[in-house]
Order: structure tokens, then sequence, then C-alpha cells
């Protein structure tokens, strides 16, 4: 007689439908199951007779198979998960009569009907779906039927029924988790009151954090992981940081007292700082005298969610290793990222749902992120209803098919098994695992807010509620694990610790602020960046080698044969705009200095320019041949990003500062998108430096230029960079030539470690090809990157010129290519190919070689509100010496180009002639559209 192994995994619930469709229409079912089914009756329990021959008897075993699946299921929504005590909604699914079954029927049905760990100790399928409650619908719920993976889920299932992760099986030590939730309690309680109503923004009501921190930091520690990036926002911050990151209660209370010493105030100095819960610290975890693990909490800002992607770059850059030529080599087995969201923030902002699509992209993966959503069931003053449409905060992460248990925060150990469990998947699969710790907020959104006004309720009955320290305390006494005056000993034990250090405090000597150095004194301006020419000419050789058989894209071949004779002539212009980057990063890469380059459609370039990735036209097989390069030192790497700005920059940002030394270049589809990613230019890119000590060297390449493409895809809004230009904070340059692009990667990578800066750069679209912009090789091996470049056509008779143009960009080409040009040899036109730090020393110089200039005239495409006008005006006043300084751009605007491309022609044509006209002020064509003033 066949038994169940005739089925294989196939659900038994499911066997047993197709048997009772069989006993109906043995027609309905296919061949093969018809034949098994003649032969097969479905097993009963042994004390309950043959039930199974009757329809009843298959109908009562499909019901308590049903059952069981829908506990397995539906249980988190039964499950005690509020610690403030709400009900569970439930649902009929996991009651025994809506599937046709009773008490009675699961106790004569067998507990092997449904395979399970659980099914080994149970008399009958009674004892199995209780057992199942118990696993199912206690202080934990498991949220993971909609992980696809048969192997994740059956492993899943497997560690929620076996129970491998929760004592006995894995025990905890129960005063180890008393002491340590007291020491976390007391920190709240002490700055409560030595602090009143300064903003903490206590951790007291999801104080459980700490302790599933460690479990996961120790789990870590135990694997060999190197390092571990935790990125949180405000919410219990300051306690991580002390107990987990290890910073001093000095320098915390310190920062309480806010001193205002000379050690911190200094107009002079660019230095703002930030609030205390914004800081970052790192802890190295020592394995006897090597540091072992690194565990890392960048600082961030306000913006909720904003620092995910950036921790996710960090995590990535801590397990890439580019110090070969060719790929970088990623091992999840060095570093592990861990995001704490709030559970508003982690349904309601962009960033978050940007982020977890970067988790599985090549180039993005961080073999698996530990989300924890520090739920205390409010926003600020929102609720849940207020503040997401999914069911719970953790929605999101379903359709990621990231695993999801939601944990009463008042049970601590549940709340460490979630964590043992969480760590455990991330290790087997390298994917990503959420935790839901649900738990109150103790206080108002910060301590000086009032929560009753607009949470009444929920506040009365927290106000009653004991802490977790008092509820494991209680339970630790009654299990006779400790005696009953020990939970009070340990509390005055940490409150006495942190009195004693408030008592002996030296505020402004305890006060740290992580202050970068400065750099050396003009190593920008000292940097070389010409390569020889038999060197540029090995690179192009080089690159332009495919491996044998491989066959490359016929229009694509044609255009690399142009380049293998690209420096047979030395002195002509043949280097292109394409040609000039790859040179530079074969360069950067011969000197050693790895490369990482992402954006959309980066590999092969939004206006099909850059082809970093060569396909086989036949077979679709990759070749790169940066990576292939005989002479390269390091490793380099590109990656189409998704079709992201926020979190794609954010990303890169976070690999950036994790790993300095290395290039890493994103680029913008068309620069106007770089607008999507506003919180990271604004919080990190620009502004981390003056606030938090970081040296981000991140490139920006942003196409930039006004060709009549619509008010979009015209603008990298430079004004907006330059508005946020100050305390040397970051390179702006829109170049002009292949050279010049050429000279400035390579500066920037060779300042790397030495003077770090972001570097923003405007980079062309048609002029990409451009005949004008092109530069002959002996460009790139003799010169370098030239903040302004003078008009050599009027530099021979600089005496005789009487109007001096500057301009940046593509304006120039536009300019010196106009046939007016020609016709004014009074007028000299020159370049700014670098707008920040406003190069002011050679503007003067220029100024003053043209001393018969009665007029100083700069000339942009962009409307008058928008480009650099505004930034440079009072620039070119200093340098001009009290010459008038006059412009000529577009007329104001709210948007930065017209929508037809004729209108665009005019414009721009308007603008080419009012720079020639005899008097600029003239030149104003009509009284509202000021072109001239
Ligand atoms: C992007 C952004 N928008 C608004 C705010 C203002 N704000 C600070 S905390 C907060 C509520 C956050 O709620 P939740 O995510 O549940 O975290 P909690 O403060 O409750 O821990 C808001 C709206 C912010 N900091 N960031």
């Amino acid at each position: 007689m066949p038994g169940w192994d005739e089925f294989g995994d196939l659900n038994r619930g499911y066997v047993l439908e197709l048997y009772e469709r069989f006993r109906k229409d043995p027609g309905s079912v296919d061949p093969e199951s018809r034949v098994i089914f003649e032969r097969w009756t479905p097993p009963a329990s042994e004390d309950a007779g043959p039930v199974a021959e009757s329809a009843i008897g298959v109908k009562r075993a499909v019901g308590a198979v049903n059952l069981a699946q829908s506990i397995r299921r539906y249980g988190h929504l039964a499950a005690q998960l509020d610690p403030l005590g709400s009900r569970p909604p439930g649902d009929p699914l996991l009651l025994a009569e809506t599937h046709g079954v009773t008490e009675d029927d699961l106790r004569r049905l067998p507990a092997d009907l449904v395979p399970s760990p659980l099914s080994d100790g149970a008399g009958s399928m009674l004892d199995l779906v209780e057992a199942f409650r118990r696993v199912y619908c206690s202080t934990t719920g498991y949220d993971y039927s909609h992980v696809f993976v048969p192997a994740e889920r059956n492993w899943l299932r497997q560690a929620a029924e076996g129970g491998q992760f929760r004592a006995p099986a894995d025990p905890i030590d129960p005063v180890a988790l008393l002491d340590r939730l007291s020491q976390v309690e007391s920190f709240e309680r002490f700055l409560h009151r030595s602090f009143p109503g300064k903003t903490r923004f206590s951790i007291e009501g999801l104080d459980m954090l700490v302790p599933v921190l460690d479990e996961v930091i120790g789990e870590a520690a135990e694997s060999g992981i190197r390092s571990i990036l935790i990125g949180m926002a405000h919410r219990g911050r300051l306690n991580v940081m002390a107990h987990v990151l290890s910073k001093p209660y000095e320098q915390i209370l310190a920062e309480f007292k806010d001193p205002l010493s000379s050690r911190n105030f200094r107009e002079d100095m660019a230095w703002t700082g930030d609030v205390k819960y914004h800081a970052g610290a790192t802890r190295a975890i020592k394995d006897g005298r090597e540091i072992g693990m690194e565990v890392s909490m960048p600082p961030n800002p306000s913006h909720l969610e904003a620092v995910d992607p950036v921790v996710e770059g960090m995590a990535r850059a801590a397990g890439t290793t580019t110090d070969r030529a060719g790929a970088p080599e990623f091992d999840p087995r060095r570093s592990v990222p861990i995001l704490i969201h709030g559970d508003a923030a982690f349904p309601g902002q962009g960033i978050v749902a940007e982020t977890l699509n970067l988790s599985r992209l090549n180039g993005y993966d961080t073999g698996g992120t530990i989300h924890i959503i520090v739920n205390n069931q409010l926003g600020f003053t929102a609720g849940i209803r207020e503040s997401f449409s999914t069911s719970y905060a953790s929605g999101l992460a379903r359709g990621f098919k990231i695993p999801i248990v939601h944990v009463n925060a008042d049970d601590p150990e549940a709340c460490v098994e979630a964590a043992r469990l969480a760590f455990a998947y991330r290790a087997t699969f390298q994917r990503d695992f959420l935790i839901d710790l649900i738990g109150y907020r103790r206080w108002g959104h910060n301590e000086g807010d009032e929560p009753a006004f607009t949470q009444p309720v929920m506040y009365q009955k927290i106000a009653s509620h004991p802490t977790v320290r008092e509820i494991w305390a209680r339970t630790l006494v009654e299990r006779g694990t400790v005696s009953p005056d020990a939970p009070e000993a340990l509390t005055a034990k940490y409150m006495n610790q942190l009195q004693h250090a408030l008592d002996a405090l030296q505020p402004e000597k305890d006060f740290v602020e992580p202050l970068p150095g400065p750099p050396p004194p003009g190593a920008a301006a000292r940097t070389q960046t010409a390569v020889p020419l038999d060197r540029l000419a090995a690179l192009n050789a080089a690159l332009l080698n495919t491996p044998d058989g491989f066959s490359v894209n016929r229009k694509l071949e044609r255009l690399r044969e142009r380049r293998v004779n690209v420096f047979a002539k030395p002195d002509d212009r043949t280097i292109d705009w394409s040609t000039a980057e790859e040179l530079a990063f074969a360069s950067i890469l011969e000197d050693g200095i790895s490369i990482r380059l992402t954006g959309e459609d980066a590999e092969r370039g939004t206006f099909s320019h850059r082809h970093a990735v060569l396909h086989d036209s036949s077979s679709g097989a990759l070749h790169v041949p940066l990576q292939a390069l005989p002479q390269a030192r390091a490793a380099f790497e590109i990656h189409n990003s998704p079709l992201s700005e926020n979190a794609a920059l954010g990303f890169e940002y976070g690999y950036n500062v994790q790993a300095p030394s290395r290039l890493v270049i994103w680029e913008a589809q068309y620069g106007d998108f770089v607008n999507g990613a506003q919180a990271i230019i604004d919080e990190f890119i620009t502004s981390a430096r003056v606030k938090w000590g970081q040296q981000p060297s991140l490139v920006m390449l942003l196409p930039h230029a006004h060709e009549g493409q619509g008010p979009d895809h015209a603008s990298a809004r430079p004004e907006r960079f330059l508005q946020l230009a100050a305390d040397i904070n970051m390179r702006i340059a829109n170049c002009t030539t292949a050279a010049q692009y050429f000279h400035l990667l390579r500066r920037q990578a060779a300042l790397l470690l030495t003077d770090p800066l972001p570097l923003v750069v405007l980079t062309p679209k048609s002029l990409l090809r451009h005949p004008m912009v092109a530069s002959a090789p002996r460009e790139l091996s003799d010169m370098r990157f030239r903040l302004v470049i003078d008009d050599d056509a009027a530099a021979g008779h600089a005496n005789l010129v009487r109007r001096l143009i500057f301009c940046t960009g593509k304006v120039y080409v536009d300019l010196a290519g106009n046939e007016l040009r020609a016709a004014n040899p009074q007028i000299a036109i020159c370049r700014v190919e670098q707008l920040y730090p406003v190069p002011m020393r050679d503007l003067r110089a220029l100024v003053s070689q043209y001393a018969a200039a009665d007029e100083i005239v700069w000339v942009q495409e962009e409307p008058e509100n928008m480009g650099a006008l505004d930034f440079i005006r009072p620039h070119l006043q200093e340098a001009a010496g009290g010459r008038p300084v006059r412009a000529i751009a577009r007329p104001r605007s709210a948007s930065p180009a017209e929508g037809s491309s004729a209108r665009h022609s005019r414009q721009q044509q308007t603008i080419v002639e009012a720079a020639f006209a005899k008097s600029t002020v003239e030149a104003r064509p009509r009284p509202q559209e000021s072109y001239a003033r």
C-alpha cells in the first residue's frame, strides 16, 4: 500500500484535496495520480480506526491540514505583538471551525499529516495545532509566506518550528540580559533626571533594541565579520552610542552641557558641528590584540532614512577589495549592514524603497541587510492609519521577499531569538531580513513634547505600563533566578556610575568633535596630471584589444578603428571627450588607484559615447577593456544603476567615505535629475565636512547645456551647487575641452588622500563629439588642468581688446565658433573652467592683462536667475577693479529652458549677438526680456 512517501515533497493538504477529487471523479485527476490513488488509502490516526475510508474522514484531514497551514501563514495576525495589549486582529482561517474540523477530529488525526519538527513530539493533529499556535501566535509573528524561494521558506519554517534559536536549544543568559536592560534604562532615567526637558529621543519602550544589536554583533564577531555598519535615526541613538558603540558617558554628558569654549567656537573655522543625536561613532572590538571587528555608526542628518543607502554603500565598500586589476572582489562575509528604521519613516520615505531595490543588484548587493523597525506605533503625533496603507509598518519589505519577524518588545527572549534568526538567515542566504520590534514610546516625540494632546488613551496606558526591565526582573525573581533585591541593586549600580561621570565631568575637555585637519596648502595647484605620450599610446593600444574571437558591434568597431591612430600626430586634435575619459581612467588604474563608476546606463553612456562594456555581437558575451588592461594595478568597476538618483547617489557617497582611496564617480542621466537626490547633496556631499568631519571626494558627472531639448534635459542646476559652495567644501568645474576633463579626473584621483573634496563636473552632451572640444595628444602629455583659459586668439593683441567676455562651458563654443567672432577682434573670450573654488588669482591676472578693456561681460546661456551669474558676479566685480561688469543671459525664468527647439535657437542666437553687439547695453532686445544689463 503506497504511503505519503509516494508523493515526495508535495503538500499533504493538497494531496488529500486531490484524493477527494479523485474519489468523486477519477477522471478529474492526472493519470499518474490516478494510478497511485487506486491503491491508496489516506493514513488515519491509530486510535481513530479507519476514518479515512469515508469522504468525511478525508474532508476532516484536509481541514486539519489547512488549519495547520493557515496558522503557519496567518498566525502572526493572532500573535500578541503589542506590549500595550491591543487585541490582535485575528483571522477566521485560524479557527478550526472555518476548516470544518472540531477538537475531537483533530485529536483523532495523526500529527504527521503536516511534516514539521513539531510533529515528532505531537500525538495528534490537536497537539500539533496547539504547538503551532504556541510558535506562530505568541509574542512573535513570523511573516514569511511571501518568500518565494522554497529553500529559504523551508529554512525559515524549520527555524521557527524547530526552535533552534531559542532556549533550551540555544540558551540566553538571563542575568546578563537583566544587567544590560538595567544599564539601558538607567541611562535614560539618569538623563531625564539630570537634564529635565532636554531632547534625547529616549529609547524607553524599545529598550530591547540594545540587546538585539548585542546579539547580532556577537554572532557577527563569532563568524569572522570584519565590519558592521549601523544606520539609525534619532530614536534611541544616544543609548546605542553609549552601549553598543561604547561612546564614553563623559563625552555624551559633555554634549548635554554644550560648552562654548575656544575648542569648538572659532569664527574663522569652517566648522558648524551638529546636534548630539546626529553624531557618528566607531568601536573597535579587539580579538586578543588584533582588531577583530569594527562597529561603526556614521553620522546622519534629520532627514529620516536618508542614511540608508549611505550605510549600504559603506558596507559594499568594506566588503570589497580593489587592489588587483580586473573586477573588484566582493565578499559578503566581510561586512554586515544594519539599518534601524522608524515605523512611520520606513513606509513613508521613498528612499527606503529605492534602497531595498539595490539589495540584489550587481555592484550594490551587500550580502544581506538586517533591518530593524523600532516600532513605537507612532510617528511624531501621527498614528498608524495616518502613516501607512500596508497592514504592518514593514509591509514594503514583503514585495522584496524579505522575511519579517514581528516581535513584542516586552518579551526579551523572543526579541533575542529574532536577532539570532536574522543573523543566521543572512549568513545562510546572504539576503535581507527584517525585525519589526514592536514597543511604544514612553515620552513625547521628544522629552519636552506633550503626547497626551494627541494620544491621550495610549499615554494613559503607557503611564502605568511597567518597563521591560521591570517585567524581566519580575520574571527572573518569580523563576528564582535572581533574589528579589538584585534588580534594584543593578539599577543603583548604573545610576551611581552615571552620577560619578557627571560629577567628574570637565565639559570643555570631554567635549570632542571630529574636526578634519586642513589640507596641505596648494596641493591642487601642484598636482602633476600630465602623462607621457608613449604611456598614453600604449594604454590606448591596450584598450583597443579584444579577446580572440570577440566580435565588436560593427558601428562601434569603425569608431574604435579611428582611435588606432590618434597618437600619430600629437599636435592634431584627435582626442575626443570619451577617449580622454578612457585614457584618464586607464592611467589612473595604472597609477594603482581603483575606480568605481555608476549611473543610469553609464556603461554605454546616455549619449552612446562611453562603451565601457562591449557586448559580443553574436554571443552577447561581455568585455570590459579597463578590466583587461595589462598596465592596470587596481580594479575597475562600472555599473548601470537602477533608475534612482536619491539612493543611488547616497550609496556612492557611503562607498566613497568608507573607501576614500578609491575614485568613486556617479553620473546623472541628465544633470536635471540630480535634484531627485537633493537631500543627499545638501545633507551629505556638501555639508558633511563642516558638520561631521567627513571628507568625501565623490565625483558627480552632470550633463548640462541648453540644446533645445526642452525645460528638462538642459540644466544640472549649477546655481544650486554654487549656492552651497562655501568653506572650500567641493570643486565645481565646467570644462570645455577633452584635455581639461582628462586632467580634472587625474587631479581628482591624485588628491584623494591629500586634499579630498567632492567634484561636480558639468559635462557636455552634443559637444562630446564636437571638433572644438577635441584635444591634441600633446595637451594630455604636456599640460595640466587650467582653472581659467585665456583667449589665445586675443592674447597677441591684448592692448586692443575693449570687451573682455567671461563664460563657462558650452556657450563658449557657441561664441567662439560664431562667424561674428572673426569680425570682432576687440572682444576676448575667456573661459572659467573651475567655478569653485573661485580662481581669483587667475581672474585678476587675466583682467589686468587686458588693461584696455573697458567692460567685463559675463555671458551665459542659462536664465539670469540660474547658471553661475549670481555667484560669479561679485567675484568678477572684485577682479574688475572698478570696471563695469555686465551680464548677458536668458531672461529670468521660472523654467530653465524653452519647450520649442525653434525658440531655443532664437534665444541662443540673441545671446550670441548680444555678446558681439557694439554695446551690450544696446543689445537689450525687449524691455521685459533683459538679455543684457
Ligand atoms: C524626511 C523627514 N521628514 C520629517 C521629519 C520630521 N520628523 C522627525 S521624527 C518624525 C516622526 C518619525 O516617526 P517614526 O519613523 O515612527 O520614528 P519615531 O520618531 O517614532 O521613532 C518626523 C516626522 C524628519 N526628521 N525627516
